[in-house]
């Protein structure tokens, strides 16, 4: 069994406005992943500037902001094996256009502007990500009934 990491991911305001959380949260699930944590709420300015930080200056960031502050999110975290690039590779390429067929990016979204959901790019942003939105007793860590039947 590999070592189990973290990742932090977040349904946008566009996933919530149109009714994708239970599809897209299934579609997480059924992978294995372990859900350990969730919240649903408006984004303040404040908390979307931090998270989005390492954009500031690029062109599409004052509406990236406008955009995530829009409508409610809803940030998670989930926990397994290799856990950050498995999710990334689930949501896609950021921009739909370019997402593989069978990511959520794809089969969800149009516009890179428009893409649905976040996920953690690497282990050190997951843990800056989840410490963000979740404080440590927030993070219910807990060992699955099906684990045996999803790890060797
Ligand atoms: P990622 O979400 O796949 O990690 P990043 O490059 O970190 O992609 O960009 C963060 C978010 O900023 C994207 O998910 C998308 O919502 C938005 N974004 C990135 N590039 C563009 C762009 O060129 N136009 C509009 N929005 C963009
Ligand atoms: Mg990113």
């Amino acid at each position: 069994m590999q070592d189990f990491e973290r990742t932090f991911i977040m349904l946008k305001p566009d996933a919530v406005q149109r009714g994708f959380i239970g599809e897209i949260i299934s579609r997480l699930e059924r992978t294995g992943l372990t859900l350990i944590a969730m919240k649903f709420m408006q984004m303040p300015d404040d908390l979307a500037k931090e998270h989005y930080a390492e954009h500031v200056g690029k062109p599409f960031y004052e509406k990236l902001v406008t955009y995530i502050t829009s409508g409610p999110v809803l940030p998670m975290v989930w926990e397994g094996a290799n856990a950050v690039d498995m999710a990334r590779k689930i949501l896609g390429a950021t921009n739909p256009q370019n997402a593989a067929p069978g990511t959520i990016r794809a089969d969800y979204g149009q516009e890179i502007g428009r893409n649905i959901i976040h996920g953690s790019d690497s282990k050190t942003s997951a843990k800056r990500e989840i410490n963000l939105f979740f404080s440590e007793s927030e993070l219910v860590s807990f060992s699955k009934i099906d684990a045996p039947w999803v790890h060797e």
